[in-house]
């Protein structure tokens, strides 16, 4: 059989299986050219980077070079497979462009530096903001692709070093409204499944979720379930007809911003026919009278004429989920980047909760990550949360973080709930805050509404530092740029969607004078000279394994506790799923399997906010509507995105990935495989939409928004009707020429707008307008 090309056959061939069977193993591997696996010096395990699906893989080492890559066999997560972006990725880790020495700004220029003076000028610039004004005019933004032991470290420097209450990651953008759907109804963040559920799941639901595409393995993993014997039926939610939309059993293609009307309408189907498992909902809930009396009014015909999906398919799809007997969920951007973000994802976990599908092996919901470390900057406290899945609003355990930490409890700033990046950005407009250091992430090319962005990052008054392997659109603006190794040149740890950790171990040196993001958050606390409650420097961490040592300590009885993990054990066993500990000595493969929750009034890490304004709930409120700490049933009405199309914007516009490119490319566009496969943004639209606009594929196209134009090539098909899609991997590092390049970011049309209870950002809600470009029809680029 000729050798399989993962770029024009992403998903390979199949390896079908039965309900409750092993996945069979299928170990894909890329060397660099002429290279054979005889040949590698040295294997060096860790996981996948470019995704939150934690695929187990080894890089392999040639002359002190990573020269490709291999998945593990044994790895619980991936069983040998390997994502088409990781087998070609690594390659940017060798790119001639990687920034070698820090920057710093000299005359308006970016000029090379030593440590010395780059790093001495942030901790100047610090202490002269900390005397001048206080803590709060400095801030930090960080990522999801940073390791655990990082994060940790970063909170701890932010939080108990500095005491600013202005640190989150990106995961705002990501995975904020994982984080709060979990936290509004299990009143801890976590995720309740296991990948092990697709192996014995009867139905798949896939919510705003192009698995297909952006977590391909877990998709062949539901592939081969499909091809395999009794496979599982599918739903799929999603306006475009994705592959995943291709393969289900029921398809329904709402209207952008709409999720709460569909979700509504299917709950009020499942509630209508008595789907429910009412044993297990008056055991282990409370809010379902509140759920029955608000779907009442989402009949399918009403819900129908919102969404522009027929009320017969709506049937349908709630018949699949009401008649499951052991249903899975997943949920992704499509539902978190829209309007209502929360209140929605929060009625895929209603549905799992009224039909009893939790704990047992095939039922569950995956509240998805998007980045591969996602859910550590979440557990550690990197974001907006508290260390440790600790409450913001329960002194004790802001108490109890102050202790681990050795800190006054007042050093720790509690008085507010923590400043989210939207309101960071917001205060670096007006003026408050003056420093602002990014690592990991590159918001001129991924956060909405880019003009304004480059404007808030540009100003005078605020000293940006960035943190990066490359530079990118965001360090360009900075004053000063710290070169930063990345996987595959540092060792750390990082958890997946479904709670698996794993070690990934330094294979090379990294490039020039590049050092480990732990290194440099060190380095900026000894020149602070911060110190505990004793004296001592703080924090008293000095790598990665005592980092690691110092943040099992802060997960200790937590729900995400580490204390069984140790580096020399996740050598041993590899990917291990948390909870692991004295009571979990092989860690946890589902949570809730008790019917019991991390929900009791001492103990939960939040208790909930108002599902439409989010409003924080009052401790004695939620002591009182859940005193025995059981799962929450929260309802939500329906409103309109604010902004909806009309006659100058007539199209609902969404933004998201392809399975070639990882966001703003800044790996995967130096993978000449990857690049060559999708070198230039593209604008989908449907036949009738096309025609109508005189527009055919190929043809280059304006999208434009009340916030800026988009240049993109025309591609026909696949979509429902009145909504187009720009992929927003497009920034501006790589273009060469001007010309019709200029205008390709997707931010430029997102708008500033967020869901009230996470604080996420819409991406994939806007109106647009299309129309061609006159005499370009035809040549692609
Ligand atoms: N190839 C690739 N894989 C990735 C990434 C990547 O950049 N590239 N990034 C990783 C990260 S960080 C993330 S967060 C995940 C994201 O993974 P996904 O969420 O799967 O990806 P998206 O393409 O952002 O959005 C998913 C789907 O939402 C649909 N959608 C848009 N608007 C709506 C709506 O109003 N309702 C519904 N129901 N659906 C809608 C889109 O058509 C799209 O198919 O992917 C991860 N994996
Ligand atoms: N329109 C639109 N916009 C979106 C989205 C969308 O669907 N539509 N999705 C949103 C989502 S879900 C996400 S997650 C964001 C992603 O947005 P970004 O986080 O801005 O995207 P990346 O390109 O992954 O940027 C990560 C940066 O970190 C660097 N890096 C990688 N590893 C390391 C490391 O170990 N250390 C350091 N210091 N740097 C490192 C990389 O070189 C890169 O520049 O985009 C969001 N923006
Ligand atoms: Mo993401």
């Amino acid at each position: 059989m000729a050798e399989r090309n993962p770029i024009t056959d992403p998903w390979g061939a199949r390896t079908p299986y039965g309900p409750g069977e092993r996945w069979p193993v299928r170990v894909d591997t890329h060397l660099a050219d002429g290279l054979a696996e005889g040949d590698v010096d040295r294997w060096v395990p860790t996981a996948a980077v470019l995704h939150s699906n934690g695929d187990g893989m080894e890089i392999a080492v040639k002359d002190g070079r990573i020269a490709g890559v291999r998945g593990r066999a044994d790895d619980r997560v991936n069983h040998g497979r390997v994502d088409v972006k990781d087998l070609y990725g690594w390659q940017a880790n060798n790119a001639e462009d990687r920034l070698r020495t820090p920057l710093v700004r000299r005359d308006g220029v970016l000029q090379p530096s030593t440590w010395d003076e780059a790093m001495a000028r942030i901790a100047d610039h610090s202490k002269q903001l900390l005397a001048d004004q206080g803590p709060s005019a400095l801030g930090f933004y960080t990522s999801g692709q940073l390791f655990a032991e990082e994060y940790y470290t970063l909170a701890a420097i932010a939080r108990g070093g500095l005491g600013t209450h202005h640190l989150d990651g990106n995961t705002r953008l990501c995975t904020a409204t994982a984080a709060a759907a979990l936290k509004t109804s299990f009143a801890c963040d976590g995720q309740p499944g296991s990948y092990t559920d697709v192996d014995h799941a009867d139905a798949f639901a896939l919510f705003g979720h192009n698995v297909a595409e952006t977590q391909s393995v877990l998709w062949e993993r539901m592939l081969d379930r499909l091809a395999g014997p009794n496979p599982p039926a599918l739903l799929c939610v999603d306006p475009r007809t994705t592959e995943v939309a291709k393969a289900a059993t029921v398809h329904l293609a709402p209207l952008p911003g709409t999720n709460l009307a569909v979700m509504n309408g299917l709950l009020h189907e499942i509630l209508a026919n008595d789907w429910v498992d009412h044993d297990f909902v008056d055991r282990a809930t409370v809010g379902f009278a509140d759920l029955e009396k608000m779907v009442a009014d989402y009949p399918p015909d009403r819900v129908a004429s919102i969404c522009g999906v027929p009320a017969e398919k709506i049937r349908e799809a709630a018949e699949l989920l009401g008649r499951a007997e052991r249903l899975l969920c997943t949920v992704l951007q499509g539902f978190y980047q829209s309007h209502q973000a929360t209140a929605a994802a929060v009625q895929v976990n209603n549905v799992v909760l009224v039909r009893g599908m939790l704990g047992r092996p095939g039922c569950g919901v995956l509240q998805m990550n998007g980045q591969p470390t996602a859910e550590n900057t979440r557990e550690c406290g990197a974001d907006g949360d508290l260390t440790g899945f600790r409450n913001w609003a329960n002194d004790a355990h802001v108490a109890e973080l102050a202790r681990i930490w050795n800190v006054e409890v007042n050093q720790i700033p509690h008085y507010a709930p923590p400043t989210h990046l939207m309101q960071m950005l917001r205060y670096a407009e007006n003026g408050t805050l003056r420093f602002l250091w990014v690592t990991a992430t590159n918001p001129a090319v991924s956060l909405p509404e880019l003009s304004r962005i480059r404007s808030v990052l540009r100003q005078d008054r605020l000293f940006l530092v960035v943190q990066d392997a490359f530079l990118t659109e965001t360090a360009a603006l900075a004053d000063v740029v710290l070169p930063a190794a990345v996987w595959g040149e540092k060792t750390g740890t990082f958890t997946n969607t479904d709670r698996t950790v794993h070690l990934s171990e330094k294979a090379v040196d990294p490039p020039g004078d590049a050092r480990p993001d732990l290194d440099i958050l060190l380095d900026y606390a000894r020149r602070m000279d911060f110190r505990d409650a004793d004296g001592a420097p703080f924090p008293p961490w000095h790598d990665p394994e005592s980092a690691f040592e110092a943040w099992k300590k802060a997960s200790a009885g937590r729900p995400c506790d580490y204390t069984g993990l140790s580096y020399e054990l996740l050598r041993a066993r590899g990917g291990v799923q948390w909870p692991c500990n004295e009571d979990n000595p092989e860690g946890t493969e589902r949570l809730y399997a008790d019917g019991r929750f991390f929900a009791d009034p001492d103990y939960c890490e939040s208790y909930g906010r108002d599902l439409v304004t989010g409003a924080p709930a009052e401790p004695a409120e939620y002591r009182a509507t859940n005193p025995e700490g059981k799962a929450l049933i929260k309802a939500a009405e329906y409103l309109p995105p604010h902004e909806t199309p009309g006659d100058e914007f007539p199209f609902a516009l969404i933004t998201g990935r392809t399975i070639y490119h990882f966001h703003t490319r800044t790996k995967t566009g130096r993978a000449p495989q990857l690049r060559a496969a999708a070198p230039e943004v593209w604008v989908q639209m449907s036949e009738a939409d096309a025609g109508a606009a005189g527009l055919h594929d190929g043809d280059l196209a304006e999208v434009t928004t009340p916030r800026g134009t988009v240049r993109a090539r025309v591609r026909v098909g696949d979509i429902r009707d009145g909504v187009l899609f720009l992929p927003f991997h497009y920034g501006y590092w790589d273009v060469e020429d001007g010309g019709d390049k200029a205008d390709r970011a997707a931010n430029e049309l997102t708008m500033t707008d967020w869901d009230p209870v996470s604080k996420q950002p819409l991406f994939k809600t806007a109106a647009a307008a299309v129309s061609r470009v006159p005499d370009t029809g035809g040549a692609t680029t």
